[in-house]
């Protein structure tokens, strides 16, 4: 029996409930950043971050080790493309989604998640900055792909790491459009139409409703996580009196895998 420790909402536990679901493999979810999940969550990763994986008393932790422990275990269909070039660039794809990504869009939408109500406003430049650097990394996509397929060739796991972070573009009004990203809006209409893709979209829309609309926020509404990644982009555009502040209000806490 597999058990995903996960969230909805979450970019990484997306990619690997999607992978799940290509694969085919059933699985039990815990939205495991729900507060009253949070001792339970530490039990299995000291970082308290979803996604975990626990298969048969077996626990694998962080997105990518979990879609290669998944790899080996379920080889098919594949996720990760075999041909070493294919295969280097679908690496190369994942991380950038995972680290770059990922940082950029989580550290310029905080004022707009519905868990987290900041009477705030952004520092002045955050969001021209996110900008600059999306419209790149979008650019640089948008070369990559052809006028069919997906961004390594087959259906991959570069696909399934980068889609979650292009569908949070909209909600945050960031757009791209077909004058200039023609493929990869292609590529983003191809993406909703495969079956793992629409389950991850269906599950985010009706917790959306369950979690927020219907009842109280299950979820932290004060205090953000500030993982690596997302502190260095802030840190390398220039924004480290903002997250100091932060930090000394004790509003930004840093995950730490050991225990003190
Ligand atoms: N490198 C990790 C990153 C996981 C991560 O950052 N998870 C976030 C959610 S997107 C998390 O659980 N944060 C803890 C929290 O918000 O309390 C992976 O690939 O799984």
């Amino acid at each position: 029996m597999l058990t995903l420790f996960d969230n909805p909402f979450s970019p990484f536990a997306r990619k690997v409930r999607m992978v799940l679901h290509f694969k085919g493999l059933e699985f039990e979810s815990v939205d495991a950043l729900a507060v009253n999940e949070h001792d339970r969550l530490a039990e299995v990763n000291p970082r308290a971050e979803v996604p975990v994986l626990v298969d048969r008393g077996f626990t694998v932790t962080d997105s990518t080790d979990i879609v290669y422990y998944l790899e080996d275990r379920h080889p098919t269909p594949a996720v990760i493309p075999v041909e070493p070039e294919l295969r280097a660039k679908a690496r190369r794809w994942q991380r950038i989604a995972d680290t770059l990504l990922d940082a950029i869009i989580h550290d310029v939408s905080i004022w707009t998640w519905p868990t987290h109500k900041r009477p705030d406003t952004p520092p002045d430049g955050l969001l021209q900055a996110g900008r600059e650097d999306l419209l790149q990394v979008l650019t640089e996509i948008e070369d990559s792909l052809d006028t069919v397929g997906f961004v390594c060739g087959d259906l991959s796991i570069a696909d399934f790491a980068l889609f979650p972070h292009i569908s949070a573009l909209k909600p945050l009004g960031l757009l791209f459009e077909e004058a200039t990203h023609p493929r990869l809006l292609r590529w983003n209409r191809e993406m909703r139409a495969q079956a793992p893709v629409r389950r991850d979209l269906d599950y985010v829309k009706h917790s959306a409703l369950e979690k927020f609309v219907l009842a109280e926020s299950p979820y932290e509404g004060e205090k953000i996580v500030w993982r690596g990644d997302r502190i260095e982009w802030l840190l390398a555009r220039g924004f480290h009196d903002w997250l100091f502040a932060e930090l000394e209000a004790g509003r930004a806490v840093v995950p730490c895998a050991v225990s003190r």
